[in-house]
């Protein structure tokens, strides 16, 4: 058993211990028990079967959590939290992920209810029946039903990154290639498809130590679970003369497929995942890999990024799909933070971890002083902290620095800072962080205004959404892209796996506008610099190509485009 599964116990079962309105202290003890072995370095399964080693050892584990961890690693479970399962559900844990819904309603909805499903919980809501529970009323109950909506859209879904980082361990593990949302790079995956042709992969898969609860097993395919948030995984292992049709079929998406067989059937073909037949005496035109299909069905390969059915087998027919841009087209990253603000590393650390990804520039752009919460700098601060750039670029530090700024834009559409203060910085990215539920028009306007600022280049996280989390807010898109492209604003595509904001859509239509756009991870560690290979999938998903990204130029042209 890995940490996180240990983490994940010992966390379930404070949560349930906090709807039985226990001990806070106990409670607290094993939340920091999770929290210490969730970022213990070494595995607890180890360290417990080393009969030199004492577990109590470890920061955060006292004598009652290690008696708990010796009894999960035997039998997977350990007498506290039976307890509490024969007390409370384990459904009832899920109703803590609605907002307004805390551990003392779901304890009132258990007593005075047995409820302890979200099904139950949204019929009672309908009711009117919540209200009667002290402490709610008929505004609560419209506040949790539509968490329950929202709730069942996110449920069960993943970042991008996520599942990137499970498809990164488990596809060698069982020799396999990683297919549907995961390639298409959609931001969030639903589950992870695995095909591989090793016959070997499913036996492989099921022993790997991070799968658990297997929900299917046969002889060419499995479905389990993976890893302590429970990532579904189907692998799939198929004949070598299918592999191409298979990767086809299980890459999608289903709108692309069903577009694709329709195709194939107009030209007297059959597609299915085994290969591309003839209709009539089923002869195997191709099969075995991607490029012989679409070849073979009169296309140019499409990049599985395309395969939404908007418009991509058309465009294929004709020979006129862009050119996508690659990762290895980024000259610079230009939305990161320091410790001057909300960062985690010095100006010198990011620096040195932008010239290890071979960048040619990147801007700093910490926050302004609207926001307090991340020391967000004033007008003073940053004009000196871009003097300390400057100093900081007569190092010859090999990779030049642009001194910038990511400014809020306050309610009413004015920069944070003073104009005169923005315009002593090479780069301002500006941002909304407040006041993101405005009417629609009052949004607009902001947004409007805000690039009215002459020092302004680039719109940062245009949408403001948070994946599985908040909605972007609510504007007339078309309207601010159509200034920006204008301006020359451009639109930021954030690459932060929690943002990845453009989407794809709202991409395609501002590059129809006139858009230009910058790729940029927003950084707060030099290790998210990496995240900028999903931006790059948002912005190939968006059908652009390296001419429409402003940061794929040379630093002395990308100087250049600065003058506004
Ligand atoms: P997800 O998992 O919800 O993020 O999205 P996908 O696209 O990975 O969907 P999934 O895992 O249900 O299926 C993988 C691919 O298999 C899907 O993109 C297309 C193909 N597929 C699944 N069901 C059907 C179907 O009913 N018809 C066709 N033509 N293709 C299908
Ligand atoms: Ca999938
Ligand atoms: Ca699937
Ligand atoms: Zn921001």
């Amino acid at each position: 058993m890995e940490n996180p599964e240990f983490a994940r116990l010992l966390g379930e079962t404070a949560d349930l211990m906090e709807i039985a309105g226990e001990d806070p202290f106990r409670i607290r003890s094993y939340r920091n028990a999770a929290a210490a072995i969730e970022n213990l370095p070494e595995r607890i399964a180890d360290i417990l079967r080393d009969p030199a080693r004492e577990i109590t050892a470890v920061p955060g584990i006292g004598k009652g959590i290690a008696g708990a961890l010796r009894e999960i690693a035997e039998r997977g479970s350990f007498a506290r939290r039976d307890e509490m399962l024969a007390k409370y559900p384990p459904t009832a844990l899920e109703l803590l992920r609605i907002p307004g819904v805390g551990p003392k309603t779901v304890r009132a909805l258990w007593e005075h209810y047995r409820v302890s499903t979200l099904e139950d919980l949204a019929r009672l809501c309908e009711e009117q029946k919540v209200r009667a529970l002290k402490g709610m009323g008929p505004k609560m109950e419209q506040k949790i039903l539509a968490g329950i909506a929202h709730y069942r859209q996110v449920a069960g879904r993943f970042l991008l990154s996520h599942a990137a980082a499970a498809a990164a361990e488990l596809a060698p593990a069982v020799n396999g290639t990683p297919a549907g949302s995961l390639r298409r790079g959609r931001e969030t995956v639903g589950d992870l498809d695995i095909l591989s042709t090793d016959p070997g992969a499913i036996e492989r898969f099921l022993a790997h130590p991070g799968v658990h609860d297997v929900l299917a097993h046969g002889e060419t395919k499995a479905s389990a679970r993976f890893g302590s948030e429970g990532l579904q995984v189907d692998v799939r292992v198929v004949a070598p003369e299918s592999f191409g049709a298979a990767l086809q079929y299980f890459t999608g998406s289903k709108e692309h497929n069903v577009a694709l067989r329709q195709r194939a059937l107009k030209m007297g073909l059959t597609l299915n995942e085994y290969g591309l037949f003839m209709l009539e005496g089923e002869r195997r035109m191709a099969g075995e890999t991607e490029e012989g299909i679409y070849e073979a069905l009169g296309l140019v390969f499409i990049p599985p990024e395309l395969r939404e059915n908007q418009g991509e087998i058309d465009a294929a027919e004709r020979r006129a799909l862009p050119a996508l841009i690659e990762p290895e087209d980024l000259r610079g990253d230009l939305h990161m933070h320091t410790r001057e603000s909300d960062g985690r590393a010095t100006l010198e650390e990011m620096a040195a971890a932008a010239r290890e990804r071979g960048y040619d520039y990147i801007a700093i752009t910490d926050h302004s002083k609207a926001l307090a919460m991340a020391n967000g700098l004033d007008e003073k601060r940053a004009v000196a902290f871009a003097a300390e750039v400057r100093r900081f670029n007569q190092s010859g530090a090999g990779v030049h620095v642009f001194a910038g700024l990511e400014c809020d834009i306050l309610r009413d559409g004015r920069m944070d800072l003073a104009e005169d203060a923005l315009t002593e910085l090479d780069f301002v990215v500006a941002s909304v962080h407040s006041y993101m539920n405005l009417e629609p028009r009052e949004m607009t306007d902001r947004l409007l205004r805000a690039m009215e600022c002459r020092a302004v280049r680039a719109l940062g996280h245009p949408t403001g959404r948070v994946l599985l989390h908040r909605d972007a807010y609510h504007y007339e898109f078309e309207t601010v892209a159509r200034e920006a492209a204008r301006r020359g604003v451009w639109m930021e595509i954030n690459s932060s796996p929690e943002r990845l904001d453009l989407h794809a859509a709202l991409i395609r239509r501002a590059r129809e506008l006139g858009c230009r756009f910058v790729i940029s991870t927003d950084a707060h560690h030099p290790k998210h610099l990496a995240n900028i290979a999903f931006g790059v999938r948002m912005a190939r998903r968006g059908w652009l190509t390296a001419d429409d990204v402003m940061n794929t130029l040379p630093l002395g042209k990308f100087r250049a485009a600065l003058g506004r």
